[in-house]
């Protein structure tokens, strides 16, 4: 669906001159070049399962190395943030024979995953990530899944830090990285500044915040109107996420599919965002909102809708 925005190379700042990186979401390598045609500033989200699936044993070092430097190249002025690999809940592995789990969505997901003392594919990844940062033209982010407690980000950077070192003793080339964490959970949102004192930026993922906060399944129908981040209880855990990082000089992102609705631009702007990722066709759309708004307009209106009582009141507030 290619929607009749023009496509906007420059990046794009509000009528009262706040810079918004405007970012694709990838999921495949065919994906890059057409997120760069569609105007997008970098990558804001590079799912990892790709390199996964569709196999029989899991990717080589040197095969996530040489994917990861493919992007960084797509985007040699901009920044591609990796999402280290997410799995558990619906995505699963065969070759990987994970146990099968009661409650998925509860369950061993994201980070959760990765810090499986048994499995070195966390180590693996991250060396491979390293090694592309050393080399590729444009800048690497990397960010971590599912995160829920800082016990878990303090054995993420931990395993970082390991990786840096063994790719040290190959290549003696220092990397200068960022890294951030996925806001997705309540806990998460709730712990946003403990987090953010630890890292360079947070990145909301909008599907399983809604998911999480509202208690509500995505996939289904019948509580389909409470899986609806326009609800006063998400807006208020996004701001809360947001205010939280910037007290620490970190910035925030999104990476939902709320991010990619540029009938929200103008509130998310508002609750503060610095960064918005989406898929690619929408990129044009959102990048337009921006040069429209006007951040002070955004940001009275924006706590007029997370202070609303209702999902119904914040709509009121967005169409006034
Ligand atoms: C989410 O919104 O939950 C993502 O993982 C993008």
């Amino acid at each position: 669906s290619d929607s009749g925005a023009a496509v906007v190379d420059e990046s794009v700042e509000t009528i009262d001159g706040r810079h918004i990186e405007v970012a694709a979401n990838v999921g495949q390598p065919a994906e890059l070049e057409p997120a760069a045609q569609r105007g997008a500033d970098g990558v804001g989200l590079y799912r990892t399962e790709f390199l996964f699936l569709d196999r029989e044993t899991p990717p080589s070092e040197d095969e996530q190395y040489e994917a990861i430097r493919e992007a960084l190249d797509t985007f040699p002025d901009g920044r591609v943030v990796v999402r280290t690999l997410d799995i558990g809940g619906d995505k699963r592995i065969p070759y990987l024979d994970l146990p099968e789990e009661e409650n998925p969505f509860l369950g061993e997901r994201g980070i959760r995953r990765s810090l499986d003392p048994d499995s070195d594919l966390f180590a693996t990844q991250l060396r491979a990530l390293l090694r592309a940062a050393a080399d590729g033209a444009g800048d690497l982010a990397i960010m971590f899944p599912l995160v829920d407690t800082v016990e878990e980000l303090d054995a993420a950077l931990e395993a970082l830090d390991t990786a840096a070192a063994d790719v040290e003793c190959h290549d003696a080339d220092a990397v200068d990285i960022e890294v951030g964490v996925m806001i997705e959970t309540p806990s998460a949102a709730f712990m946003a500044d403990e987090l953010a004192a630890r890292v360079d930026f947070l990145s909301i993922g909008t599907n399983d915040l809604t998911q999480y906060v509202m208690a509500a399944d995505r996939e289904n129908e019948r509580v389909g109107d409470l899986h609806d981040p326009t609800h006063p209880g998400v807006l208020r855990s996004i701001h809360q996420t947001v205010t939280a990082a910037h007290a620490e000089d970190a910035w925030v992102g999104m990476c939902g599919e709320m991010a990619g609705d540029p009938d929200l631009t103008e509130l998310l702007v508002g609750l503060g965002l610095d960064e918005l990722s989406m898929s690619a066709v929408t990129v044009p759309e959102v990048k337009t909102a921006v040069s429209e708004t006007e951040y002070s307009t955004a940001s009275e209106r924006g706590d007029r809708a997370r202070l609303a009582a209702t999902r119904s009141k914040v709509h009121t507030t967005l169409d006034t």
